[in-house]
């Protein structure tokens, strides 16, 4: 057998050695990001107005900050803050400064909805949020104590306009008393559905965010021909999404790259952006490379003449968007990776992926990183070439999820092992493939949908007696939810009425985006609903 497997425990080892984490417990993320030294000059770019800090500057604004948000908002150690944000330079500042402080950051998608927020905000007992305008309202309406985050770069007219950010920001308050923070503190609790139910929330520790930045962003940096300090990223997608938080906020600002931030992804922006920042490296989801490919197809190649890499991963990529995507730019490495917001992104990351076969390959295990593949029947440990359930284990995995022990010990099994949900099988080189997903979760884009939430949603109506929600293949978005819908008797309720009735409650990204109307929902004897009977029906409806 090859060095990276043992077929007497069944583990699959990661073919790179091994890389040393920091020992000391008592180590916060933010210490050990800024402990690196680079020869990093500008850290954060707007890609709008070109405004753009350097490294130096960024450690200069963390320190106040953090000096502002402990003396004027009276953040403390363990104090829960969230972020609902969209992409800007203030999103890595705020993030960083806050950790450093031992505060807990949870994110949220800047387009949720009010329940949205609510259930966030009660289960980890938020005070305190950092958002932009549009979502003021909502959050005071929960009484969160709220700050807004300008658009603007202009500090003049934030110290008119926004006297409160400004005092946050920028007044000197020189001495903030450093508390004692262990690596095992949680820092971030980012919400994940995992393998089952309804979003949860998952406890990621100080020690998390440290492997997350040496074993999957400073590694693969470690890899290249050229030093990782003299790449520049586009920040396209989202940062409140575990991929682009532990890719660009810490992975990358401990590199000393320089990351460009688009508020939000569009494609002829994005083409424009590249040209001019001469973007070196551009992590994606599936629907931005397709978009990405489609706008180049038109565009003079000289455009893309910085471009070195795109990585893609957070939901599959079909063959077919990979051929095309090699055809109209050749001169670019397409890689692909693999994480879970539950690994704290660590998962495994395509390298030299020469052959065609390659690229349709999650990658290699990261350092520091097993796992196992495990079949679902018999529940034995499988070799190479054999499909199976994806389990892995190592630093970046969890801690939890919040005050939820049942689902962590569902999730977390046999001590250490991470259920990814994922079915996946490693080839002979020990390369991973992900073929299918048994868990529940709908990637929209990338994004997580928990088919248990809509349904939350949908049985809320007077007139619905029963639902249910799975996915429906859909090129452009990868999945789109489906909703099977029961209902009441007497009632005229169209597909449209249940499709407005969740939108108004749901992010847009969630929303449902088609309706089957049924007489009863498929369920086991212990009324779990059957979901690979609703697919059957789905596929059925398709084809008739
Ligand atoms: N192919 C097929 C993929 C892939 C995939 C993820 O929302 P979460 O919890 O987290 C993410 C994280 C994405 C990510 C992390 C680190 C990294 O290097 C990278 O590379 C580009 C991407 O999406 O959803 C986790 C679930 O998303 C699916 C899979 O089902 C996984 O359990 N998924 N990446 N390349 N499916």
């Amino acid at each position: 057998p090859p060095f990276w497997f043992s077929p007497i425990t069944g583990i699959y080892s990661s073919k790179f050695p091994s890389i040393h984490l920091p020992v000391d417990p008592n180590l916060d993320a933010i210490s050990a990001l800024f402990s690196h030294r680079h020869h990093g000059d500008a850290a954060l770019v707007d890609s709008l107005t070109g405004f753009s800090i350097s490294h130096t500057e960024l450690q200069i604004m963390v320190q106040s900050m953090a000096a502002g948000i402990y003396h004027v908002l009276g953040v403390r150690q363990g104090d829960v803050v969230s972020l609902v944000l969209p992409n800007s330079v203030y999103f890595p500042m705020i993030f960083l400064s806050l950790i450093s402080l031992g505060a807990i950051v949870t994110t949220m998608n800047p387009s949720s909805s009010l329940g949205e927020i609510k259930k966030q905000v009660s289960e980890c007992n938020v005070g305190l949020a950092f958002t932009s305008a549009e979502n003021v309202d909502k959050l005071s309406s929960l009484e969160v104590r709220v700050i807004i985050v300008p658009e603007s770069y202009d500090f003049d007219l934030i110290r008119i306009e926004n006297p409160k950010f400004y005092a946050v920001m920028k007044e000197s308050f020189g001495f903030v008393p450093k508390p004692l923070i262990k690596q095992d503190d949680v820092a971030a609790i980012m919400y994940s559905s995992g393998t089952t139910g309804a979003t949860k929330g998952v406890l990621l520790t100080h020690r998390n965010l440290i492997a997350s930045m040496e074993l999957f962003v400073r590694f693969e940096a470690s890899q290249y021909e050229y030093p990782g300090w003299s790449n520049v990223y586009l920040a396209a997608l989202p940062l409140c999404h575990i991929y682009g938080l532990s890719l660009f906020v810490m992975g990358l600002l401990s590199l000393g790259s320089t990351i460009v931030v688009m508020r939000r992804f569009d494609a002829s922006d994005v083409i424009n952006v590249i040209e001019r920042f001469k973007i070196t490296h551009f992590p994606v989801v599936p629907p931005m490379l397709m978009a990405l490919t489609k706008k180049a197809k038109g565009v003079c190649g000289e455009v893309f003449k910085s471009l070195k890499q795109v990585s893609s991963g957070a939901a599959p990529l079909s063959r077919k968007f990979i051929e095309d995507f090699l055809q109209t730019l050749p001169h670019v490495d397409l890689i692909q990776g693999y994480g879970m917001t539950e690994s704290t992104a660590v998962g495994t990351r395509g390298f030299n992926s020469e052959k065609l076969s390659r690229y349709s390959s999650v990658g290699l295990l990261a350092p520091n990183m097993q796992a196992k593949v495990v079949d679902w029947s018999s529940g034995s440990f499988l070799p190479p070439g054999n499909r199976g359930e994806l389990w892995v284990q190592g630093p970046g995995v969890m801690k939890g999820y919040l005050n939820n022990p049942k689902a962590t010990q569902m999730s977390i099994v046999e001590d250490s092992w991470l259920r990814t949900g994922d079915i996946a099988y490693f080839d002979e080189d020990g390369y991973l493939f992900i073929v299918d997903r048994i868990k529940e979760i709908i990637k929209y884009k990338g994004f997580q949908i928990a088919p248990a939430d809509l349904e939350a949603v949908l049985v809320s109506h007077p007139l619905i007696i029963d639902a249910a929600v799975t996915a429906a293949p859909n090129e452009e978005c990868g999945e789109i939810p489906v909703a099977f819908v029961v209902r009441r008797q007497e009632a005229t309720l169209s597909e449209q009425d249940v499709i407005s009735y969740v939108a108004a409650q749901v992010a847009p990204y969630r929303k449902v985006r088609k309706v089957v109307m049924v007489s009863s929902i498929p369920k086991s004897p212990t009324g779990k609903i059957l979901r690979k009977e609703l697919k059957r029906i789905l596929t059925k409806s398709v084809s008739s």
